[in-house]
């Protein structure tokens, strides 16, 4: 593939655009690309994706402005089906994807990270929605994910006034789960770019979503994307529904086994959450 790349490392994927000279802005090719890195995932082995841009600068800063300039309303159609479509199948994939975000997350950017289940990223990250400024709507479900992840006051601040909000501010209002800086040794020497522990970060949130029982991961997924689309007497059906389909599973048996046996190794730990 031209602009996307695919790396597996155990039970984790890494699919990288890689489209560095024009910030990894879409185009038609990128998510022609994608929907085929994301159809060759084997899940077989893969338990846990990392979606990443190429580059120190930026993870996607948006649809290719370029491209889209010259589109007549039927091939705007298209374009928004064909991102839309990739978009879709990242955030319906039957195991859970974590973006990492490095830089620029604008337009097409932030919204392909929102379909993401989970967004990381380095304190250099910027996101935003400058879509009307350029004479368009949010178009890859931008006015949809970001009024659900965040609040819908929020989401109508940052689209209708498109502007563009640093790392911190996106933790702030939740739009991502975590921030990571670069890392110092005690002379003050650095010793881990943000970008290079964010990606660290990521791995090991991965590795830890891979270590889970695989069948509850992904109905966890399920159950917490389809049963916010619908009322809550509905929810709970889905919800009990993907309960009982993890029985007689060999993780469901071997999990509470482990615990009836007082297997103290496989007991699970509290963890302290924190940023990275
Ligand atoms: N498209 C195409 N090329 C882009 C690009 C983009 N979105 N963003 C950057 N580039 C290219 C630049 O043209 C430049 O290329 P060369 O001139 O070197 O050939 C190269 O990347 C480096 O960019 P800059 O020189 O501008 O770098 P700076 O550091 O000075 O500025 C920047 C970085 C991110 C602030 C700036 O590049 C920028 O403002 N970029 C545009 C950001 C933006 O407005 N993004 C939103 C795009 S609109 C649809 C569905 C969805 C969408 C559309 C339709 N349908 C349903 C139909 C989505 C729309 C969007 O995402």
């Amino acid at each position: 593939m031209e602009f996307v790349t695919y790396e597996v490392d155990g039970a984790v994927g890494i699919i990288t655009i890689n489209r560095p000279k024009a910030l990894n802005a879409l185009n038609s090719t990128v998510l022609e690309e994608l929907n085929e890195a994301f159809d060759g995932v084997d899940l077989n082995v893969v338990r846990c994706l990392i979606l990443t841009g190429a580059g120190e600068k930026s993870f996607v800063a948006g649809a290719d402005i370029g491209e889209m300039s010259n589109l007549t309303k039927a091939e705007g159609e298209a374009f928004g089906k064909k991102g839309n479509d990739v978009f879709r199948k990242i955030e319906t994939f039957p195991i859970p994807v974590i973006a990492a975000v490095n830089g620029f997350a604008l337009g097409g950017g932030c919204e392909i990270s929102m379909s993401c289940d989970i967004r990381l990223c380095s304190d250099n990250a910027v996101f935003g929605q400058p879509e009307v400024g350029l004479g368009i709507t949010p178009g890859f479900g931008g006015t949809q994910r970001l009024a659900r992840l965040v609040s819908p006051g929020m989401a109508k601040q940052l689209i209708y006034t498109a502007r563009n909000i640093k790392a911190a501010e996106a933790y702030r209002i939740g739009l991502v789960n975590a921030v990571c800086s670069e890392v110092k040794d005690e002379e003050g020497n650095v010793v881990k770019s943000a970008q290079e522990a964010l990606m660290e970060a990521a791995v090991k949130m991965a590795k830890g979503i891979a270590a889970q029982a695989p069948i509850a991961v992904r109905n966890c997924k399920k159950a917490i994307n389809e049963g916010l689309q619908v009322d809550m007497d509905q929810a709970i059906v889905i919800e009990e529904k993907l309960f009982g389909d993890c029985f007689e599973t060999e993780d469901q048996k071997a999990g509470m086994g482990n615990f009836l046996e007082k297997d103290k190794e496989k007991k699970l730990k509290v963890v302290p959450f924190k940023n990275c």
